[in-house]
């Protein structure tokens, strides 16, 4: 066989492999998508704040919080962690008043590394 024939064998070879290699085993936790959505305005109180992640996060020190425009926290203390998809985290609230509300974060990532962020949604009937 001649060189330029392995070469035809060769790579194409590789970029399948590429390709059907597993991702990475411990990805790096972002929040890519949540309800109420980031600067959102709903015209009435949530049940509950729900946060999905870009992979699944760890079950240990998971915190979710959501506070009020006086910087009073106003959830009912039971961020939890969906049964079935372990990049969803909630935690319930009691009926908000109107008014802007922050929501706090703090997962820790497959990867180990701590993730944390806040972003604003509104109650405006
Ligand atoms: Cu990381």
């Amino acid at each position: 066989m001649n060189k330029l024939s392995i070469t035809k064998i060769i790579k194409p070879a590789v970029i399948l492999t590429a390709l059907l290699s597993p991702l990475p085993a411990f990805a790096h936790a972002i929040l890519v998508k949540s309800q109420p959505a980031k600067d959102e305005t709903i015209s009435q109180s949530p049940k509950q704040v729900d946060l999905w992640f870009n992979d699944a996060v760890r079950s240990e020190y998971k915190a979710v919080a959501v506070i009020d425009s006086a910087g009073k926290r106003v959830d009912n203390h039971d961020v939890a962690q969906g049964l079935t998809d372990g990049s969803h985290i909630y935690a319930t609230v009691p009926n908000l008043a109107p008014g802007t509300y922050t929501i706090r974060y703090r997962v820790v990532s497959e990867d180990t590394h701590i993730v944390t962020g806040k972003f604003e949604f509104t109650i405006k009937p």
